[in-house]
């Protein structure tokens, strides 16, 4: 049985300390909490950065803060930045500047945009947050982009929030600008344009991935979070938790750290019959260079 690639991603670009105080924001605490969690199993960190006043930021500066304080540590985790952010309005030429100016193994790439946060307010009578996310704008744009990953040797992962975005990865397929093994991140349980967090809707689309993909799930909210990970277990994909997705470590009771919520994941996988994956098992897996990568 292959073992299970365990992401921990750690802060996001939405929710902060009134969620949880724990999540960590700022450069130092990113790192601290990134050691802990590598440690704890997660083979692979999801990062995002913050500004000084917790607010999401592509500052080529505070990423590397981030970067060289894990590998000085001597984290040999694979590093996956992301490209996101757009939902904090980030502009996508300063989102992609992580890929040619860290070249890490892994960053996100959405393959498309979406209505995915809005939601109505009763007691206000308005809807809230919402707006067209727009991670990516075109198919020209995807292939442009995907073109700045090759030529930088990284990995995207595809994030996948609704079934149409398998239209897109196979379009990007066809024009022969992704790399094989194809890494699918299948994001589940936002409220609006995205897949339910349901084993029929995770069953369909992970047959509706091109041949030998390998693929991971990202179920988001407290309520999806641990309880969909039996089914990618028993279907052989990889996870993702921590506080990107879900901020507790059990109903109504808040995570004290990322390393909290992966230990979490380790022992599901564990008692489950898995192993998780080391970050040179990780590598293998995804048959990730690891050479100049950051
Ligand atoms: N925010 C998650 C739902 C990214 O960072 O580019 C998906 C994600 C995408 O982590
Ligand atoms: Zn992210």
């Amino acid at each position: 049985m292959t073992a299970t690639i365990i992401t921990c991603a750690l802060t996001g670009a939405q929710q902060g300390k009134s969620a949880n105080p724990a999540l960590p924001e700022q450069p130092n605490e990113i790192v601290a909490q990134g050691l802990e969690a590598w440690r704890a199993g997660a083979a692979i960190l999801h990062l995002h950065a913050r500004d000084k006043a917790g607010k999401p930021t592509s500052d080529i500066g505070v990423v590397r803060q981030i970067v060289e304080g894990l590998r000085a540590a001597g984290c040999d985790a694979v590093l996956n930045i992301s490209t996101g952010g757009a939902v904090a309005g980030l502009p996508l030429e300063q989102r992609i500047r992580v890929v040619p100016e860290f070249k890490p193994e892994i960053a996100s790439f959405s393959v498309g945009g979406g209505s995915l946060l809005g939601r109505f307010d009763d007691a206000a009578h308005a809807w809230m947050g919402d707006r067209f996310v727009p991670l990516f704008s075109s198919h020209a744009e995807m292939e442009r982009v995907a073109g700045i990953f090759r030529a930088n040797g990284t990995r995207p992962e595809l994030e996948v929030y609704h079934s149409g975005m398998l239209n897109n990865i196979a379009a990007l397929k066809a024009r022969g600008v992704l790399e094989e093994p194809l890494l699918v991140n299948i994001v589940m349980g936002i409220p609006g344009e995205c897949t339910k967090a349901t084993v029929k809707n995770l069953l369909f689309l992970v047959e509706g991935l091109p041949e030998g993909s390998q693929w991971l799930v990202s179920a988001i909210g407290a309520a999806n979070h641990f309880r969909m990970l039996g089914a990618v277990l028993a279907m052989g994909g990889h996870i993702r938790v921590g506080m990107e997705d879900n901020v507790y470590i059990a109903r109504g009771e808040l995570a004290k750290s990322n390393a909290q919520i992966v230990g979490k994941a380790v022992r599901l996988v564990r008692e489950l019959g898995g192993e998780p994956a080391t970050a040179a098992e990780t590598r293998r897996i995804l048959n990730l260079s690891g050479g100049n990568a950051t």
